[in-house]
């Protein structure tokens, strides 16, 4: 197996800084050597380049950074593409979850159809015009779906990344009333916590990896660090109470693993100024290991 690591040092898509340097924090928690070990041929690209505005204090519901957004999503979606094209799977280390538009962009270019897996404690289902934040990492999944009107979608080109009969979410335990709204019109799949409880991961991640493997061409995780319990991932800016366990994360990726779907995956939202000894970009590096077969036994 080939994978290809990028970094993305964005956090112009949230208020908190910090989350800029959560490649480096991945990159310090060994990422490198854990791929070795497990077999896999990995390459480190570098980061993508991403603007550094002069930072105003921009309160209330003012979109942010929407060009500089778009100019790095735009880099990384080509380098994605680059890279699974020439058959290895992109890990793209964030930065903040508004990056994930640059990872399904190019994954679509690369391979078609899309599958995506959403596991995250937000649906980050909110558009320009019902986000309460501005911020764009609360929008990734809705642009990427081709939804909102006034758009970024425009400008990382034409159209619809992914369809949401193949999106499936996972870990979901906050939801805006503009997010409710799309997923009802919609008809995206939402496994909540609640489903997390009742069901079991081994069942939720069947169902999840049934719905984005069917009529698709292949599949993107998209790796929210605030969808464990803010006991596990410390280290991100917007910890919800009541989230995935460690075992569970690992179960999921293990799954995942074990049905050999994975086309790539992002890690996002690790903000090492925020953790307790690097303990969320450890724990981030372990279920991309796990994600790349490695297991027990
Ligand atoms: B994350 C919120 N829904 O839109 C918003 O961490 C939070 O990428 C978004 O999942 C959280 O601002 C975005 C309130
Ligand atoms: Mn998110
Ligand atoms: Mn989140
Ligand atoms: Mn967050």
């Amino acid at each position: 197996m080939k994978a290809t690591i990028i970094g993305v040092p964005m956090d112009l898509g949230q208020n908190r800084r910090g989350v800029d340097m959560g490649p480096s924090a991945i990159r310090y928690a060994n990422l490198n050597k854990k791929l070795e070990e497990i077999g896999v041929e990995s390459e480190d690209k570098g980061n993508i380049p991403v603007s550094i505005p002069e930072r105003n204090d921009m309160t209330g519901k003012t979109i942010k950074y929407p060009e500089q957004i778009y100019e790095a999503c735009t880099l990384l979606a080509e380098q994605v593409a680059d890279q699974a094209q020439e058959g290895s799977i992109p890990i793209v280390l964030g930065g903040d979850h508004s990056i994930a538009m640059g990872s399904i962009a190019g994954m679509k270019k690369a391979k078609g159809e899309m599958g995506v897996i959403w596991i995250d404690a937000h649906s980050d289902l909110n558009t320009f015009e019902t986000s309460p934040s501005g911020n764009i990492h609360g929008m990734p999944l809705a642009f990427s779906m081709g939804c909102g009107e006034s758009n970024l979608k425009d400008c990382l080109e034409k159209g619809q990344k992914v369809k949401p009969e193949n999106t499936v979410l996972i870990g979901t335990r906050e939801i805006d009333p503009g997010e409710r709204e799309l997923i009802e019109n919609t008809g995206v799949k939402v496994f909540t916590m609640y489903d997390l409880d009742k069901l079991g991961m081994n069942r939720v991640m069947e169902e999840a990896l049934a719905i984005v493997t069917s009529g698709t061409d292949g599949v993107h995780v998209s790796l929210d660090m605030d969808s464990l319990d803010p006991m596990e991932a410390p280290g991100v800016g917007t910890p919800v109470k009541g989230g995935i366990n460690y075992r569970e994360a690992h179960l999921a990726m293990e799954l995942l693993a074990e049905k050999k779907c994975l086309s790539s995956i992002e890690v996002v939202e690790v903000n090492p100024i925020l953790d307790h000894r690097n303990s969320t970009a450890n724990l981030a590096v372990e279920l991309i290991a796990s994600a790349f077969g490695d297991r027990v036994l």
